[in-house]
């Protein structure tokens, strides 16, 4: 059996205030094709299907469109959880209609979780989904008050399905959570945090009677510990935080019990998430900016020491698609722009030097810097006197 593991889909999201979905239609395109080439029996999406509770409408028709094709035209088996972006409700919408189609939608934690049992030349795998628990939830499902945290929340859900687990077939367990093995994680700022104040984080031995495990939740494709709990990361970079990483989707091929092959495969999306540095006049060099796609999503960060003339606009006249502006010395409107400058009983030129300190970080200007302020400052008056 071929499954395809993905997860943290976020469809509907904006970055920087960029609708994403014409992006995650390209690649859910290519999800596809990968699908029809890879002949794969199963697709897996490990919760964050949507990026809000309440998805924009074409986010909702582009998934729609996405798993009637995989559903229906190329009768592949789809088995999707929540993740913690998701409304377990919502999600849920039709899901028993869907089931027999081969649709399994577990949007709601459920005190019983039944497996979707499929099978091959090998026998029977069982998938267990299990939905993004979230503590308060599974306190109150399972009556239990010591279910106060993650961790405690998924060692009550697991452990029913794992005491009772057959260790003559394939198991297989499908979940959304910060889970940690024995591997250093390694997040990303798009993810949202699934706990404020207490912990997050679920230990991967409750995870260890499963054949594999296909999580969702951390951005980066990587491995929680030896043997076979997984991220298979996002469909995107979904912050300029995952500007380095590569992003991929998992095959798994599931043999006889005990037999299985981990692979990776790189989906190439419409148009890349990069970070650029240097000079606003290298950056704007044809020989510098001819390396890369110009179509990308920029985050540009400047090294240039003096004031700059409309940075923004003209970056973006070669590259469309900047997102973010960076400064390295100088920063007039970030975090400590509200600051109070006292400007009283100062003369121009002495101002001018607070203000040269402030954002350059250095000293004092050159001679020529300040006699040309104090030329540009003279005509400034010189102006105002005459008008
Ligand atoms: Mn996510």
């Amino acid at each position: 059996m071929r499954i395809l593991h993905t997860g943290d889909w976020h469809i509907g999201k904006l970055v920087h205030g960029l609708h994403m979905t014409e992006d995650q239609e390209y690649i859910l395109k290519e999800l596809i094709e990968l699908l029809k080439i890879e002949k794969v029996d199963v697709l897996i999406i490990a919760g964050d299907v949507y990026d809000r509770s309440i998805p924009p409408t074409e986010a909702v028709e582009l998934l729609d469109d996405v798993l009637s094709k995989v559903v229906l035209d190329l009768g592949i088996k789809v088995i999707m959880i929540s993740g913690n972006h998701d409304s377990p409700d919502r999600l849920d919408f039709g899901s028993k209609l869907l089931r027999d189609r081969g649709l399994h939608i577990m949007g709601k934690l459920q005190k019983r979780i039944e497996p979707v049992i499929l099978e091959d030349e090998y026998g029977e795998v069982h998938f267990y989904p299990i939905p993004f628990s979230e503590p308060a939830v599974v306190k109150a499902l399972h009556h239990k008050e010591e279910v106060t945290n993650h961790d405690m929340a998924m060692k009550t859900v697991l452990a029913p399905i794992t005491n009772e687990l057959d260790q003559n077939i394939r198991n297989i367990c499908i979940s959304h959570a910060f889970v940690v093995g024995t591997e250093e994680p390694e997040t990303s700022e798009s993810e949202r945090p699934l706990s404020i104040g207490g912990s997050e984080y679920v230990s991967a031995e409750y995870y260890h009677p499963f054949d594999y495990v296909a999580l969702g939740h951390l951005h980066r494709p990587q491995r929680v510990s030896k043997g076979s709990i997984r991220y298979a990361g996002s469909l995107l970079k979904y912050s300029f935080s995952e500007a380095k990483q590569k992003k991929s989707v998992t095959l798994i091929e599931l043999m006889e019990k005990g037999k299985i092959t981990i692979d990776h495969r790189v989906l190439k999306p419409r148009r890349d998430l990069r970070v650029i540095e240097g000079e606003l006049e290298d950056l704007m060099n044809r020989e510098v900016y001819s390396f890369g796609n110009r179509e990308d999503y920029i985050h540009a960060i400047l090294t240039d020491k003096g004031t700059l003339y409309e940075p923004m606009q003209r970056l973006r006249s070669v590259y469309p698609n900047m997102l973010q502006l960076e400064r390295v010395r100088m920063d007039l409107s970030g975090s400590d722009g509200d600051q109070v400058v006292d400007m009283k009983g100062k003369n121009p030129t002495e101002l001018f030097l607070e203000f040269y300190q402030k954002v350059t970080g250095e000293e004092k200007p050159t001679k020529e810097a300040l006699e040309y302020f104090s030329e540009i400052y003279e005509e400034l008056e010189r102006e105002e006197r005459d008008a």
